[in-house]
């Protein structure tokens, strides 16, 4: 009996073992694990690039491969060509489903450069009235009266005059959408100016890069010319007005144009007129941190008063 009883335990033991590892098998058949690559490695806006998701295992057979691109576009294939219209940082997600029915996906962070080249904002005001639309105006301190297009003879044909008075904080901004910046990449910010000396006190503001127009937080340093002090400013805006350099003595020089333009790449900036080089240093913010930008033109300073024409105001991509 002894024998029989032992002989049945050994049995069970067996039995459940086998039931066991019947159950380990199927543990040992997980689902199936996405992964993809994307090629080529720079990839740029409204150009074609790679997605194949060869790199996907399963123990059983992947059936389908379904790809969210993040800007709404949904494809269906292991292997797809796919581009996506505008620069930016976009979540791709791969979806795979095996034989069993078990899904598994993966997401890459994937970003879409501007090429060389592309020109982000190009104003020339040559719509005359039409164009102070697009230069909102902010009511702050100035009124819309303050400025108006007029037509110049020698080339400029229509520019935004600024005329405000000593008792304005004239500002007017055109927001922007910049595309993230490849390495080797820079943003080129640029406007002709010329001042008028008709008066004893002029100022004019060339400020390409506030996140909020109200808030120097985030913004990039801008420009800021004045007689207050005798000269021009470049400010770092996180310091909130420590002006960090006088590129430009005060030396009236009216009714000639001059060229301004702030070149930023990730991490520093460079201020040139009529392309030479006044003034350059590191960004206290990563330039990349934003996409959306205000060009902020016009005077801040309510102590002086603008009396200035602004014209060619353009933002581009460069290497
Ligand atoms: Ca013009």
């Amino acid at each position: 009996m002894a024998s029989k009883q032992t002989h049945f335990v050994a049995v069970l033991v067996t039995l459940v073992s086998l039931f066991l590892g019947l159950s380990g098998c199927e543990l040992m058949q997980p689902g199936p694990s996405a992964d993809f690559t994307i090629s080529p490695v720079i990839v740029y806006a409204g150009e074609t690039f790679e997605l194949n998701g060869s790199l996907s295992l399963g123990s059983a057979a992947i059936v389908s491969y379904t790809w969210e691109l993040g800007d709404g576009q949904s494809l269906v294939g292991q292997q797809v060509n796919a581009a996506l219209s505008f620069p930016g940082t976009y979540s791709v997600v791969l979806t795979v489903e095996d034989a069993n029915g078990n899904l598994d996906l993966a997401t890459q962070q994937m970003v879409v450069y501007a090429r060389t080249g592309t020109v982000i904002l190009d104003e020339d005001f040559a719509d005359g009235e039409l164009a102070l639309a697009r230069w909102v105006l902010d009511p702050t301190w100035a009124s819309a009266g303050d400025a108006q297009i007029d037509f110049i003879r020698g080339g400029a044909g229509n520019a935004l005059y600024i005329h405000s008075a000593a008792s304005r904080w004239h500002r007017r901004y055109h927001a922007i959408e910049l595309p993230p910046l490849r390495v080797g990449q820079k943003a080129v910010f640029s406007c002709r100016i010329m001042t008028l000396r008709n008066q004893d006190f002029h100022t004019f503001l060339f400020a390409p890069g506030r996140v909020e127009l109200g808030s120097l937080v985030g913004a990039l340093p801008y420009f800021l010319f004045t007689n207050e002090g005798g000269g021009s400013y470049i400010q770092i805006p996180s310091t909130l007005g420590t002006d960090i350099g006088h590129p430009v003595g005060y030396k009236p020089d009216v009714y000639r144009w001059h060229t301004y333009s702030f070149v930023f790449d990730q991490d520093s900036f460079e201020l040139l007129i009529d392309d030479v080089s006044w003034m350059e240093g590191p960004l206290d913010v990563p330039f990349s941190d934003s996409s959306i930008w205000s060009i902020l033109i016009g005077e801040e300073s309510l102590t002086e008063t603008c009396n200035a024409y602004f014209d060619d105001i353009r933002v581009t991509i460069e290497e």
